[in-house]
């Protein structure tokens, strides 16, 4: 495995740092035993726990008014790859990645050959039909009015076609499934029926499922708004339930966190979708309005937390499920790389504090309509700072104790703007 970063700048990094960490982690370890929690478990299990970065959250991204590259921007799948194994090398909680298609088609083998080199491996593949592809001679018709609800029979057979051609690209690196998100929608009452277009939506997603691998999983993705503004054909937590239920037993909801109605409650979504045996994964990131794709755990770290509350809380119903964890953000004024360390630290962190409430203590609270003590039982877990745990995680798999500023020691960024030249334009974006 050869990662751009050498084990020695972790190493030097880490040196004058383990004596406090290993006071920090005892400090922690003991204050957590008299709470009757083993913190050597609690470290185990954050180790083990991986959150997939996507493919495009290594440029910067943009809003629809501009975009403002950083220096030393990835230009092709290959050296998103490279960012993503320097991401994996300091934190050492991401060594999946997921593929958008066409923005990252490549040759497979190559794709292969190049993350195995890397240490990593493809977690969920995207399809795209929510931009035109005038360079992809299998796709020269326009998704301007649809993909997969496109009232046109040939624009829906193109995009069902792209679908398996994603599954099929997936399928020779190692994925085992598809999410599929479309910008389908409305922008003005009466401009597509309502019920129409879905059902051609259904019809599309059949053809796609039937095409399936037998060891895959296919995740219809929600969101409230955006591209279309009047409405959109698979709108939110319910129609996508609706569609899973239609397409049966490979087929599951995944939850972007910030593709709601403003202040929907997610985690009883979450709670909603375990119960229905149909939560396929998430979109990990945040928000303040509607689909910022800010870094995970920057805005509402609380509602992260709850969220990961209700995925511990709900025990052997989610092993069964084993939901795809990935980020899902747009970095707009941060250096992708740091802001996607930041972000799967922080998605650690969240499912830390879930492994410490206290659950026993909770049920006997919420049995007694104890609405202080079942508060404070949730906020207790919540203050605990374990930072500690998650750094020691970091350390054993011979990550960095603090993989911010070892990464910035490292000057990575600034070796790799001398080789690669700016480049205007190019996948970002938000979806
Ligand atoms: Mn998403």
């Amino acid at each position: 495995m050869t990662t751009p970063i050498d084990a020695s700048v972790i190493a030097e990094h880490n040196a004058p740092r383990e004596a406090d960490l290993a006071a920090d982690y005892e400090a922690l370890g003991e204050r957590l035993s008299r709470r009757g929690v083993d913190i050597a478990a609690i470290t185990d299990a954050v180790a083990a726990f991986f959150v997939a970065v996507p493919s495009w959250g290594t440029g910067t991204g943009g809003t629809r008014f501009a975009r403002f590259p950083g220096p030393g921007e990835p230009r092709g799948i290959f050296e998103k790859l490279d960012d993503c194994a320097v991401i994996n090398a300091f934190g050492r909680a991401t060594p999946g990645v997921s593929l958008h298609i066409p923005w990252d088609k490549a040759d497979p083998a190559e794709l292969k050959a190049h993350s195995q080199a890397l240490g990593l491996h493809f977690d969920a593949m995207n399809s795209n039909t929510f931009q035109d592809h005038p360079d992809d001679p299998r796709q020269p018709l326009s998704y301007k009015f649809g993909s997969l609800s496109h009232a046109d029979a040939a624009v829906r057979a193109q995009a069902v076609a792209h679908n398996l051609e994603t599954i099929e690209i997936g399928t020779a690196i190692g994925s085992k499934a598809i999410t599929v998100w479309i910008g389908d929608g409305a922008n003005f009452a009466g401009q597509s029926d309502l019920s129409r277009s879905f059902e051609r939506y259904l019809g599309s997603m059949k053809e796609i499922v039937a095409a399936l691998p037998e060891d895959w999983r296919i995740f219809s993705e929600h969101k409230m708004y955006e591209p279309a503004f009047y409405s959109t054909v698979v709108s939110d937590w319910g129609t996508s339930y609706m569609v899973a239920q239609e397409l049966g037993a490979k087929a599951f909801c995944l939850v972007d966190l910030g593709h709601h109605a403003p202040n929907v409650n997610i985690e009883q979504i979450v709670a909603r979708l375990v119960r229905a045996r149909k939560l396929g994964g998430f979109h990990f990131n945040d928000s303040r309005y509607g689909d910022d794709d800010l870094d995970a755990g920057s805005i509402d770290p609380f509602r992260l937390f709850l969220i990961f509350n209700e995925l511990v809380g709900a025990g052997e119903a989610l092993e069964r499920l084993h939901p795809a964890h990935m980020i899902d953000q747009s970095h707009n004024v941060t250096d992708p790389i740091e802001s996607l360390i930041r972000s799967a630290s922080e998605i650690r962190r969240a499912f830390a504090q879930a492994l410490l409430v206290d659950r026993a203590a909770l049920e006997a609270h919420q049995e007694a309509s104890d609405a202080m003590m079942a508060s404070e039982t949730l906020k207790a877990a919540f203050r605990t700072d374990v930072e500690p745990i998650l750094a020691e995680a970091r350390r054993r798999a011979g990550g960095a104790i603090d993989p911010i500023a070892a990464y910035r020691a490292s000057g990575y960024r600034r070796k790799v703007a001398e080789t690669r030249p700016a480049v205007a334009g190019s996948g970002g974006g938000i979806v």
